[in-house]
């Protein structure tokens, strides 16, 4: 069956699987990610690595078949689950992402990340905005001021996005958002008061040789 992923992926930098995980798997992932939370805390940056680690149920959620299938049709046949994040926001853990590529922090072969919403993602509560086509600009100077103490060191200064159309990629819970490493993508701080929870897995293709990664404590092969 002829499908839209590889396409769109390659002309946006992303591409968005509606519902891939069910109300209830995702009701299931918030829940154990909130233990998660709790027994290992998030801190200042709302950011925790390592959940499928942490819980299987995450070790599972990385190797749904259909996000498989979509990684396989960008990657090839060779799929490896590297590692994931929660990425966590809430009335007092409120920060917006901001604008970068994850190609910085990754360094070697391209990697893929997939944003999955916990919650529901709106602007109000911070969800993902992009610039569409910028993962084709290649790999930008990162020099953006990073002084706030909010992690995210790689930053891309003002003048990267001056004149760039910006997306809101607004979510549901259960959505999945495929995305370029080279992708400028920032997200909003959360005002609403109410949770803003995403996990983020990135994956990676097996037959390309890369550095020792420390984090990918949980690297498997899903295809
Ligand atoms: O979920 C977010 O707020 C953005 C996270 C992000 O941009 C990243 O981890 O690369």
């Amino acid at each position: 069956m002829a499908s839209h992923v590889k396409e769109e992926y390659s002309r946006n930098g992303y591409v968005v699987l509606p519902r891939l995980y069910s109300e209830e798997e995702t009701a299931l992932y918030k829940e154990e990610a909130r233990k998660v939370v709790e027994q290992n805390g998030v801190g200042k940056e709302g950011v925790y690595v390592g959940m499928a680690v942490a819980s299987s149920l995450f070790k599972k959620a990385a190797a749904h078949p259909v996000l498989v299938a979509a990684m396989k049709e960008i990657i090839g046949e060779e799929v490896v689950f590297l590692s994931d994040k929660l990425v966590f926001k809430n009335a007092s853990t409120d920060f917006g992402s901001p604008w970068h590529q994850d190609y910085p922090y990754w360094k070697g072969s391209h990697k893929i990340s997939v944003w999955i919403a916990l919650d529901d993602a709106t602007p109000a509560n911070g969800c993902l905005k992009v610039v569409p086509g910028s993962h084709l600009k290649g790999a930008a100077f990162h020099g953006g001021d990073a002084s706030d103490g909010l992690g995210f060191i790689n930053r891309l200064g003002d003048a990267d996005l001056e004149g760039q159309t910006v997306v809101d990629l607004t979510a549901s819970r259960g959505d999945a958002i495929i995305f370029h490493d080279l992708l400028y993508h920032a997200s909003y701080p959360n005002t609403s008061g109410k949770d803003r929870w995403a996990l983020i897995s990135t994956y990676k293709d097996g037959t390309q040789t890369d550095p020792e990664y420390k984090w990918a404590k949980a690297a498997f092969r899903v295809s």
